[in-house]
Protein backbone atom coordinates (compact mmCIF):
# COMPACT_ATOMS: atom_id res chain seq x y z
CA UNK A 1 0.00 0.00 0.00
CA UNK A 2 1.11 3.30 -0.78
CA UNK A 3 2.58 5.72 1.79
CA UNK A 4 0.49 8.54 2.48
CA UNK A 5 2.77 11.37 3.72
CA UNK A 6 3.09 12.88 0.05
CA UNK A 7 2.84 16.22 -1.88
CA UNK A 8 -0.31 16.41 -2.87
CA UNK A 9 -1.34 16.56 -6.11
CA UNK A 10 -5.25 16.13 -8.12
CA UNK A 11 -3.27 15.60 -11.62
CA UNK A 12 -3.94 19.65 -12.93
CA UNK A 13 -2.67 20.97 -9.72
CA UNK A 14 0.44 19.89 -7.49
CA UNK A 15 0.20 21.44 -3.91
CA UNK A 16 3.79 21.86 -2.53
CA UNK A 17 4.32 21.32 1.22
CA UNK A 18 1.01 20.79 1.42
CA UNK A 19 1.18 17.45 3.45
CA UNK A 20 -2.01 15.05 3.77
CA UNK A 21 -2.74 15.63 7.87
CA UNK A 22 -3.66 19.15 6.57
CA UNK A 23 -6.61 18.60 5.29
CA UNK A 24 -10.10 16.48 6.38
CA UNK A 25 -10.09 13.15 4.00
CA UNK A 26 -12.98 10.98 3.35
CA UNK A 27 -12.14 7.22 1.88
CA UNK A 28 -13.68 5.69 -0.70
CA UNK A 29 -13.46 2.01 -1.70
CA UNK A 30 -12.93 1.28 -5.55
CA UNK A 31 -14.32 -2.22 -6.08
CA UNK A 32 -15.44 -4.61 -8.62
CA UNK A 33 -13.72 -7.92 -11.02
CA UNK A 34 -10.14 -8.22 -11.97
CA UNK A 35 -9.32 -6.62 -15.30
CA UNK A 36 -12.76 -4.20 -15.19
CA UNK A 37 -10.09 -1.03 -14.87
CA UNK A 38 -10.24 0.22 -11.44
CA UNK A 39 -6.61 1.45 -11.51
CA UNK A 40 -6.97 2.75 -14.70
CA UNK A 41 -9.97 4.66 -13.30
CA UNK A 42 -8.15 5.64 -10.23
CA UNK A 43 -4.84 6.78 -12.26
CA UNK A 44 -7.06 8.55 -14.12
CA UNK A 45 -8.95 10.38 -11.57
CA UNK A 46 -5.92 11.12 -9.33
CA UNK A 47 -3.24 11.67 -11.51
CA UNK A 48 -5.19 12.78 -14.40
CA UNK A 49 -3.24 10.75 -16.97
CA UNK A 50 -4.03 7.61 -18.41
CA UNK A 51 -2.18 4.84 -17.26
CA UNK A 52 0.37 3.19 -19.81
CA UNK A 53 1.07 -0.05 -17.64
CA UNK A 54 -1.53 -1.60 -15.62
CA UNK A 55 -0.81 -4.31 -14.01
CA UNK A 56 -2.63 -6.73 -11.65
CA UNK A 57 -3.30 -5.00 -8.33
CA UNK A 58 -2.57 -7.27 -5.52
CA UNK A 59 -4.47 -6.44 -2.35
CA UNK A 60 -4.87 -2.63 -2.32
CA UNK A 61 -3.33 0.44 -3.55
CA UNK A 62 -4.39 4.09 -2.38
CA UNK A 63 -4.39 7.22 -4.45
CA UNK A 64 -5.43 10.35 -3.66
CA UNK A 65 -7.90 13.05 -5.54
CA UNK A 66 -7.99 17.00 -3.94
CA UNK A 67 -11.48 17.54 -4.11
CA UNK A 68 -13.18 20.76 -3.91
CA UNK A 69 -16.50 20.25 -1.43
CA UNK A 70 -19.43 22.78 -2.68
CA UNK A 71 -17.20 24.36 -5.44
CA UNK A 72 -18.04 28.10 -6.05
CA UNK A 73 -20.26 28.44 -3.33
CA UNK A 74 -19.40 30.12 0.32
CA UNK A 75 -19.17 26.38 2.14
CA UNK A 76 -16.15 25.90 -0.34
CA UNK A 77 -13.49 23.99 1.49
CA UNK A 78 -11.03 21.33 0.08
CA UNK A 79 -10.77 17.54 0.79
CA UNK A 80 -8.36 15.15 0.02
CA UNK A 81 -10.42 11.94 -0.86
CA UNK A 82 -8.68 8.63 -0.81
CA UNK A 83 -9.36 5.62 -3.55
CA UNK A 84 -8.70 2.54 -2.17
CA UNK A 85 -8.05 0.28 -5.54
CA UNK A 86 -9.33 -3.34 -3.90
CA UNK A 87 -7.54 -5.95 -6.03
CA UNK A 88 -9.09 -9.53 -6.05
CA UNK A 89 -11.77 -11.76 -7.90
CA UNK A 90 -15.30 -12.54 -6.43
CA UNK A 91 -14.95 -16.13 -6.98
CA UNK A 92 -12.47 -16.18 -4.97
CA UNK A 93 -11.27 -18.10 -1.34
CA UNK A 94 -12.77 -17.03 1.96
CA UNK A 95 -9.68 -16.74 3.41
CA UNK A 96 -8.76 -14.29 0.82
CA UNK A 97 -12.02 -11.99 1.03
CA UNK A 98 -11.16 -12.09 4.73
CA UNK A 99 -8.03 -10.50 4.22
CA UNK A 100 -9.87 -7.72 1.80
CA UNK A 101 -12.38 -7.53 4.72
CA UNK A 102 -9.35 -5.25 6.41
CA UNK A 103 -9.67 -2.40 3.61
CA UNK A 104 -13.30 -1.96 3.75
CA UNK A 105 -13.44 -0.31 7.92
CA UNK A 106 -14.42 2.86 8.08
CA UNK A 107 -15.73 3.33 4.57
CA UNK A 108 -17.31 6.61 3.26
CA UNK A 109 -18.23 5.54 -0.44
CA UNK A 110 -17.88 3.20 -2.92
CA UNK A 111 -17.28 3.02 -6.60
CA UNK A 112 -18.49 0.56 -8.22
CA UNK A 113 -16.75 -0.86 -11.24
CA UNK A 114 -17.92 -2.83 -14.13
CA UNK A 115 -16.52 -3.68 -17.54
CA UNK A 116 -19.24 -2.87 -20.41
CA UNK A 117 -17.87 -5.80 -22.37
CA UNK A 118 -18.20 -8.14 -19.26
CA UNK A 119 -22.07 -9.07 -18.21
CA UNK A 120 -20.34 -10.92 -15.71
CA UNK A 121 -18.27 -7.92 -13.95
CA UNK A 122 -21.57 -6.37 -14.08
CA UNK A 123 -23.63 -9.26 -12.30
CA UNK A 124 -20.81 -9.40 -9.46
CA UNK A 125 -21.21 -5.90 -8.43
CA UNK A 126 -24.29 -6.68 -6.53
CA UNK A 127 -21.68 -9.43 -4.43
CA UNK A 128 -19.13 -6.68 -4.70
CA UNK A 129 -20.94 -4.75 -2.89
CA UNK A 130 -22.46 -6.95 -0.15
CA UNK A 131 -19.02 -8.11 0.72
CA UNK A 132 -17.92 -4.59 1.64
CA UNK A 133 -21.29 -3.16 3.64
CA UNK A 134 -22.10 -6.44 5.35
CA UNK A 135 -18.26 -7.08 6.43
CA UNK A 136 -19.22 -6.57 9.65
CA UNK A 137 -21.95 -9.20 10.11
CA UNK A 138 -19.83 -11.64 7.61
CA UNK A 139 -16.45 -11.57 8.48
CA UNK A 140 -15.67 -14.36 5.67
CA UNK A 141 -17.16 -11.95 3.21
CA UNK A 142 -19.33 -15.17 2.21
CA UNK A 143 -22.64 -13.46 1.97
CA UNK A 144 -24.57 -14.18 -0.96
CA UNK A 145 -25.18 -16.65 -3.50
CA UNK A 146 -27.83 -15.22 -6.31
CA UNK A 147 -30.26 -14.55 -4.28
CA UNK A 148 -32.90 -11.48 -3.52
CA UNK A 149 -32.32 -7.95 -3.84
CA UNK A 150 -34.30 -5.41 -2.58
CA UNK A 151 -33.57 -1.58 -3.98
CA UNK A 152 -35.88 -0.29 -0.98
CA UNK A 153 -32.82 -1.33 1.02
CA UNK A 154 -30.27 0.63 -0.78
CA UNK A 155 -32.25 3.60 -1.00
CA UNK A 156 -31.60 3.25 2.85
CA UNK A 157 -27.74 2.68 2.73
CA UNK A 158 -25.87 5.45 4.42
CA UNK A 159 -23.07 4.80 2.24
CA UNK A 160 -22.94 6.68 -0.86
CA UNK A 161 -22.46 4.36 -4.09
CA UNK A 162 -21.27 5.76 -8.07
CA UNK A 163 -21.70 2.94 -10.67
CA UNK A 164 -18.89 3.11 -13.33
CA UNK A 165 -18.92 1.60 -16.86
CA UNK A 166 -15.92 1.10 -18.59
CA UNK A 167 -14.53 0.36 -21.95
CA UNK A 168 -17.40 2.10 -23.19
CA UNK A 169 -15.10 2.42 -26.37
CA UNK A 170 -15.13 -1.15 -27.34
CA UNK A 171 -18.88 -1.04 -27.46
CA UNK A 172 -19.81 -0.92 -30.88
CA UNK A 173 -22.23 1.88 -31.95
CA UNK A 174 -24.77 -0.05 -32.43
CA UNK A 175 -24.82 -1.83 -29.17
CA UNK A 176 -24.65 1.82 -27.28
CA UNK A 177 -28.39 1.60 -26.46
CA UNK A 178 -28.66 -1.86 -25.24
CA UNK A 179 -25.65 -1.23 -22.45
CA UNK A 180 -26.75 1.92 -21.49
CA UNK A 181 -30.71 0.29 -20.93
CA UNK A 182 -29.04 -2.53 -19.07
CA UNK A 183 -26.78 0.08 -16.79
CA UNK A 184 -29.62 1.49 -15.88
CA UNK A 185 -31.55 -0.67 -14.26
CA UNK A 186 -28.25 -1.89 -12.57
CA UNK A 187 -27.72 2.42 -10.97
CA UNK A 188 -31.44 2.01 -10.39
CA UNK A 189 -30.57 -1.17 -8.36
CA UNK A 190 -28.08 0.60 -6.24
CA UNK A 191 -29.17 3.70 -6.21
CA UNK A 192 -26.59 5.44 -7.73
CA UNK A 193 -25.23 7.55 -10.29
CA UNK A 194 -23.60 6.37 -13.25
CA UNK A 195 -20.55 7.11 -15.60
CA UNK A 196 -19.99 5.11 -18.55
CA UNK A 197 -16.36 6.30 -19.98
CA UNK A 198 -13.02 4.74 -21.35
CA UNK A 199 -10.52 4.74 -19.19
CA UNK A 200 -7.83 5.38 -21.51
CA UNK A 201 -9.49 8.64 -22.51
CA UNK A 202 -9.10 11.47 -20.15
CA UNK A 203 -11.70 13.62 -22.53
CA UNK A 204 -14.60 11.32 -20.70
CA UNK A 205 -13.96 13.29 -17.17
CA UNK A 206 -12.67 16.51 -19.01
CA UNK A 207 -13.97 19.38 -16.36
CA UNK A 208 -17.42 20.59 -17.29
CA UNK A 209 -18.33 17.37 -18.79
CA UNK A 210 -21.79 15.80 -17.60
CA UNK A 211 -19.24 13.02 -16.34
CA UNK A 212 -17.27 15.38 -14.29
CA UNK A 213 -20.08 16.83 -12.84
CA UNK A 214 -21.61 13.65 -11.32
CA UNK A 215 -18.63 12.59 -10.31
CA UNK A 216 -18.35 15.76 -8.20
CA UNK A 217 -21.83 15.64 -6.85
CA UNK A 218 -20.62 12.24 -6.11
CA UNK A 219 -17.35 13.53 -3.41
CA UNK A 220 -19.75 15.97 -2.24
CA UNK A 221 -22.49 13.97 -0.95
CA UNK A 222 -19.68 11.64 0.43
CA UNK A 223 -18.15 14.65 2.79
CA UNK A 224 -21.75 15.58 3.23
CA UNK A 225 -22.18 12.59 4.98
CA UNK A 226 -18.92 12.13 6.84
CA UNK A 227 -18.51 15.42 7.88
CA UNK A 228 -21.80 17.30 7.69
CA UNK A 229 -24.62 14.70 8.65
CA UNK A 230 -26.03 14.59 12.30
CA UNK A 231 -28.42 12.20 12.15
CA UNK A 232 -25.92 9.23 13.61
CA UNK A 233 -27.75 6.60 12.06
CA UNK A 234 -26.06 8.27 8.35
CA UNK A 235 -23.10 8.07 9.73
CA UNK A 236 -20.30 5.67 8.29
CA UNK A 237 -19.57 1.80 9.87
CA UNK A 238 -23.33 0.92 9.61
CA UNK A 239 -23.76 0.57 13.03
CA UNK A 240 -27.34 -0.43 12.77
CA UNK A 241 -25.99 -3.96 10.99
CA UNK A 242 -28.33 -3.78 8.22
CA UNK A 243 -28.62 -6.74 5.87
CA UNK A 244 -28.91 -6.26 2.47
CA UNK A 245 -31.18 -9.23 0.36
CA UNK A 246 -31.22 -9.43 -3.57
CA UNK A 247 -34.76 -10.29 -4.97
CA UNK A 248 -34.01 -9.92 -8.83
CA UNK A 249 -31.74 -9.56 -10.83
CA UNK A 250 -31.45 -7.69 -14.15
CA UNK A 251 -29.27 -9.92 -16.19
CA UNK A 252 -30.17 -13.20 -18.25
N1 LIG B 1 -10.09 0.03 -24.16
C1 LIG B 1 -10.14 0.17 -22.84
N2 LIG B 1 -9.28 -0.51 -22.04
C2 LIG B 1 -9.35 -0.33 -20.71
C3 LIG B 1 -10.30 0.55 -20.13
N3 LIG B 1 -10.13 0.51 -18.79
C4 LIG B 1 -9.13 -0.35 -18.55
N4 LIG B 1 -8.66 -0.86 -19.70
C5 LIG B 1 -7.60 -1.88 -19.86
O1 LIG B 1 -8.01 -3.04 -19.16
C6 LIG B 1 -6.89 -3.71 -18.57
C7 LIG B 1 -7.09 -3.92 -17.08
O2 LIG B 1 -7.09 -2.65 -16.44
P1 LIG B 1 -6.69 -2.47 -14.89
O3 LIG B 1 -6.86 -1.01 -14.60
O4 LIG B 1 -5.38 -3.08 -14.60
O5 LIG B 1 -7.82 -3.33 -14.20
P2 LIG B 1 -8.05 -3.61 -12.63
O6 LIG B 1 -9.52 -3.58 -12.39
O7 LIG B 1 -7.22 -2.69 -11.82
O8 LIG B 1 -7.53 -5.11 -12.47
P3 LIG B 1 -6.96 -5.84 -11.12
O9 LIG B 1 -5.84 -5.01 -10.60
O10 LIG B 1 -6.50 -7.19 -11.62
O11 LIG B 1 -8.10 -5.96 -10.15
C8 LIG B 1 -5.68 -2.83 -18.92
O12 LIG B 1 -5.06 -3.36 -20.07
C9 LIG B 1 -6.29 -1.46 -19.21
O13 LIG B 1 -5.50 -0.69 -20.10
C10 LIG B 1 -11.20 1.27 -21.00
O14 LIG B 1 -12.07 2.03 -20.56
N5 LIG B 1 -11.07 1.03 -22.34
MG1 LIG C 1 -5.66 -3.00 -10.53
Amino acid sequence: MRELEFTATDGDRVLPGRKMASLDRVKVLVLGDSGVGKSSLVHLLCQNQVLGNPSWTVGCSVDVRVHDYKEGTPEEKTFYIELWDVGGSVGSASSVKSTRAVFYNSVNGIILVHDLTNKKSSQNLYRWSLEALNKDSSPTGVIVSNGDYDAEQFAENPVPLLLIGTKFDQIPENKRNDVLTRTAFLSEDFNAEEINLDCTNPRYLAAGTSNAVKLSRFFDKVIEKRYFTRDPSQMVGFTDRKRFNFKSLHYD
